[in-house]
């Protein structure tokens, strides 16, 4: 395997050290093959908003999987998640389940430019849309983790059809989309691949109108943001309806689900309604959509409410660290997502992430590790929380923290 990993961001390339081997989690909690109780905020990068082995899903899958693990055939539990989906978030009127992110990802940028006849399509810089050619250009997580330029093996004409903007500029958006006709804009409408990019106010909006303005699709890609920053997703936090949206970790519940979805003109074009093809063998695979359905259905607007305020107590706690012992600190969270930065400066976008304090992120990384606390192994990644992690939870991960702030100082 190479470099151990089966992603490459779990081998620790940005931190440093030895990766561990997990062993089991419940809950909250992960332990390694040591026996190490660690207080999980990366839950697989995202999809155990119910935490770790949570009932409600062991309970799905065990009836899920007595009636067959996979058929390649419609089953109920599909045509169920879709519905769940399209009922959450009103503006995907139709949607399309795959296995991954980048499948989603892939899949809307092959129906934007075959419902545009475009062939270009631009990005921003730091944001990531999974590893498929046109997306691995100025991307970030992985590839901003491993400080990897782009990816060798993407043809050069491939990714002269990226356009890149720095995240938060409208002005530089509207320039390309003028210049060259644009398929699409796609944005993870709050970043978390960056580390965590909130949007300046309006920015959005701006991106909706040079969209409308220049014939463009703006897709959100909402993989990492669904189901966290909102119960409703971007649309509902922010106001702004994309033309597609693509789905994933949550949906899944920790099984592989994504989706890409969105108005029906569009997705009426996919195979076989349409002519644009996508096909996948454990696309809509039932215990991965009886996984998703059981934390989908779990996840009410009121358990949102609370994950998110203990998100909030968690980042004040951290901010209060920072503070404390005079470290260059910023933090912020929306829904069950958080991140931070060792920077005094709130971050705005690709370059101000990449003018933190690595070297002290690192140092805090491991201290936090050595005192029982798990964040992502890269300061180019967005944290999150779960239901199952409570009052008392929050309490010790800040207590720990703290304590890895200070020795993380010197
Ligand atoms: P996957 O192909 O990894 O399922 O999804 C790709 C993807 C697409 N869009 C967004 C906004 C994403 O965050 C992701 C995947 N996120 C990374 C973590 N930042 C997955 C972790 C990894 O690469 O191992």
């Amino acid at each position: 395997m190479p470099g151990g990993v089966s992603s490459p961001v779990r081998a620790f390339g940005g931190v440093g050290g030895e990766p561990f081997v997990v062993a089991r989690g419940e809950g909250a909690r992960i332990w390694d093959e040591d026996g190490h109780e660690l207080i999980d905020f990366v839950l697989s990068w995202g999809p155990l908003v119910l935490g770790h082995a949570a009932p409600a899903v062991l309970d799905a899958l065990d009836d899920a999987m007595r009636r067959g693990t996979s058929f390649g055939i419609t089953t109920e539990l599909e045509v169920e998640l879709a519905e769940l989906l399209t009922q959450r978030m009103p503006h995907v009127e139709m949607v399309r389940f795959v296995s991954s992110g980048t499948e989603a990802t892939m899949s809307a940028l092959r129906l934007a430019r075959a419902a545009t006849g475009r062939d270009a399509f631009l990005k921003f810089d730091g944001c990531y849309h999974g590893h498929a050619d046109p997306f691995l250009v100025r991307a970030g997580s992985g590839v901003a983790t491993l400080g990897l330029p782009n990816s060798p093996g993407v043809p050069d004409a491939i990714a002269a059809l990226t356009r890149c903007a720095p995240f938060n500029d409208a002005e530089a958006v509207r320039a390309i989309a003028r210049e060259k006709p644009l398929a699409a804009i796609i944005v993870e409408p709050l970043v978390g691949n960056a580390g965590f990019i909130a949007p300046d106010p309006g920015f959005l909006q701006a991106l909706r109108a040079i969209a409308d303005e220049t014939g463009a699709l703006l897709i959100f890609d909402e993989v990492m943001t669904g189901f966290r920053i909102a119960p409703g997703g971007a649309r509902e936090r922010f106001g702004v309806t994309a033309d597609l949206t693509t789905l994933g970790k949550v949906i899944g519940g920790g099984l592989p689900v994504a989706a890409y979805g969105g108005r029906r003109d569009l997705m009426e074009r996919i195979a076989p309604e349409g002519p644009v093809y996508q096909a996948g063998t454990l696309s809509g695979n039932p215990l991965a959509m009886a996984a998703g359905l059981a934390t989908l259905r779990a996840l009410t607007p009121a358990l949102h409410d609370r994950i998110t305020a203990r998100t909030a107590r968690l980042v004040a706690g951290m901010i209060a660290s920072a503070a404390r012992y005079d470290l260059p600190f910023t933090a912020a969270h929306a829904g069950s997502m958080f991140g931070f930065f060792f920077r005094r400066e709130p971050v705005r976008d690709f370059h101000g992430a990449k003018e933190s304090d690595v070297a002290l992120f690192r140092r805090f990384f491991h201290e936090a590790l050595e005192r029982g606390v798990y964040l992502a192994p890269s300061p180019f990644e967005a944290a999150f929380m779960s239901a199952a992690h409570g009052d008392a939870e929050v309490d010790l991960a800040l207590e720990r923290m703290d304590d890895a702030m200070r020795a993380a100082r010197a």
